[in-house]
């Protein structure tokens, strides 16, 4: 049975979001880098470039401390269901782990399912490294913030975390990503970039309040223009899509960071999303600089 040795083995499953494009998963990155740091090993397998990975997150699971999934509400699910069910049926002493958006949102509903037995509610870059450290002393999950858990039957929550803001937080594992293989899936050689968390708004289409409080966080220019042009380079990427939910609240910001990139002539496209209030807030001379050919 898998838990017999100790393991320090994460396995990571990231199910596929029915879109043409492909990229590694950012969220899994992110809660990737404090395990690394704690000596555990992590892997990673996803869906969209991974054929048979069904098979290939069975194997991997054989000596595992744990599944660990991420997905946001809609067809991710499906995979997420499939996967932690077949986990089940072969290892079924071993812990899944839900996290990200639709977890966050629908932590009850998610976790009433009979093949989850931890969900982790917002941020997860320490709350998981807590879980897992429990884990492996096989101890209770109680008192970790964001965490819901199950015992003896009955669905626990433990209290909401913090929001630690986005300066505080460590570097994503991008080395951990395949970009040959998106690339090859995909057509592009592309990644996720973030910048800033939360949203000062509650827009009806938007579900971050639900999540991230509004409390608007930002890093720097500085360290946005340092940090992309590092990854574009080291990973020969032609575009970073930057996905914070509203990355123009703060005008002087995002005009520090175009300039920054023209200044350093980055050489990769880059994009943003945000609400059309604050765009308007920009001159069309302005918002020229943010798309100036490297
Ligand atoms: C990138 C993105 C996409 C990409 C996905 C690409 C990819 N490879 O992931 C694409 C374009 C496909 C996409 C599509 C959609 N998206 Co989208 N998308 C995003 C976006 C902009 C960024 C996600 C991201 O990487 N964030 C950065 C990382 C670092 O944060 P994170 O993923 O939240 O991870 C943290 C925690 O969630 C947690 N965590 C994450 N995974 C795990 C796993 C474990 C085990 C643990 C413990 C913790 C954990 O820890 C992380 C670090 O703190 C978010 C908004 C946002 N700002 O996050 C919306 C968002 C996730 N999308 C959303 C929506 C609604 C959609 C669509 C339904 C839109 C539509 N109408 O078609 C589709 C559905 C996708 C599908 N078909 O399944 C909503 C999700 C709401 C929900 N109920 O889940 C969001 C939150 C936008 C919003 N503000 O409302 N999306």
């Amino acid at each position: 049975m898998s838990n017999a040795i100790k393991s320090k083995k994460v396995v990571f499953f990231f199910p596929a979001f029915s879109s043409q494009e492909a990229t590694a998963p950012l969220g899994i990155l992110a809660v990737a880098t404090p395990l690394l740091r704690a000596g555990y090993q992590v892997r990673i397998i996803d869906s969209t470039i991974t054929p048979n990975f069904q098979k290939a997150v069975l194997e991997e699971l054989r000596d595992a401390l744990c599944l660990a999934v991420s997905l946001v509400t809609g067809p991710m699910i499906r995979e997420t269901a499939q996967i932690a069910r077949a986990a089940k049926a072969l290892y079924p002493d071993l812990p899944v782990v839900l996290g990200g958006w639709h977890p966050s949102l629908l932590p009850d509903q998610t976790l009433a399912a009979e093949c989850v037995d931890v969900v982790v509610s917002g941020q997860g870059e320490f709350a998981f490294l807590e879980v897992v450290q429990r884990l492996e002393d096989r101890a209770s999950l109680a008192g970790i913030d964001g965490v819901g858990y199950k015992q003896d039957g009955r669905l626990v929550f433990n209290k909401p975390r913090e929001l630690q803001p986005i300066s505080e937080l460590p570097p994503k594992a991008y080395h951990l990503a395949d970009f040959n293989a998106y690339e090859r899936t995909c057509g592009r050689r592309w990644s996720m970039y973030i910048s800033s968390l939360a949203c000062p708004y509650d827009c009806g289409y938007c579900t971050n309040k639900g999540v991230y409080g509004r409390k608007w966080n930002a890093i720097e220019p500085g360290q946005f223009v340092e940090e992309t042009t590092d990854l574009a380079t080291r990973y020969r990427l032609q575009l970073l899509w930057v996905v914070d939910d509203n990355f123009l609240v703060d005008r002087e910001r995002a005009l520090g960071i175009a300039e920054g990139l023209v200044r350093k002539e980055a050489k990769f496209d880059w994009s943003i999303q945000a609400s059309t209030n604050l765009v308007d807030r920009f001159t069309v001379e302005e918002l020229k600089l943010s798309n100036a050919p490297g």
